[in-house]
């Protein structure tokens, strides 16, 4: 009867972790651009996307709808965008639902001038 807690412990340490993306998509945004401009995804398929601010000013990738139907989404968003300062780089992995999405970015008149992009997810 003592075991039983054991084998429980023994359980939790081989719960397996969290599924390690095999695929990354990279995201730069620039002044003033997202690229690329669409981004395929795969539906269910856990995916690494690596953002990167290739200017020296600020950016952020805003899709609030992408993100709230992806499932396990683990990085650096708050509500619906990742904020980038200048030359700065973030990572989130997720697992995409299907659906086509609009992500941009809402610094000041920079959707304006180039700063959006579409998520395709199938
Ligand atoms: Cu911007």
């Amino acid at each position: 009867m003592f075991r039983a807690p054991l084998l429980f412990a023994a359980l939790l340490a081989t719960a397996p972790a969290p599924a390690q993306p095999a695929t990354s998509v990279a995201i730069t945004l620039s002044n003033f651009n997202i690229a690329p401009a669409t981004i395929h995804l795969v539906a269910g398929q856990p995916v690494r996307l690596v953002f990167t601010n290739s200017s020296g000013g600020g950016h952020d990738f805003t899709a609030p709808n992408f993100f709230a139907h992806a499932s396990g989404v683990n990085g650096p968003v708050a509500h619906g965008e990742v904020e980038l300062v200048g030359h700065a780089t973030a990572t989130v992995t997720l697992t995409p639902a299907r659906g086509t999405y609009k992500a941009k970015c809402t610094h000041f008149a920079h959707k304006m001038m180039g700063m959006s992009a579409t998520i395709i997810v199938d």
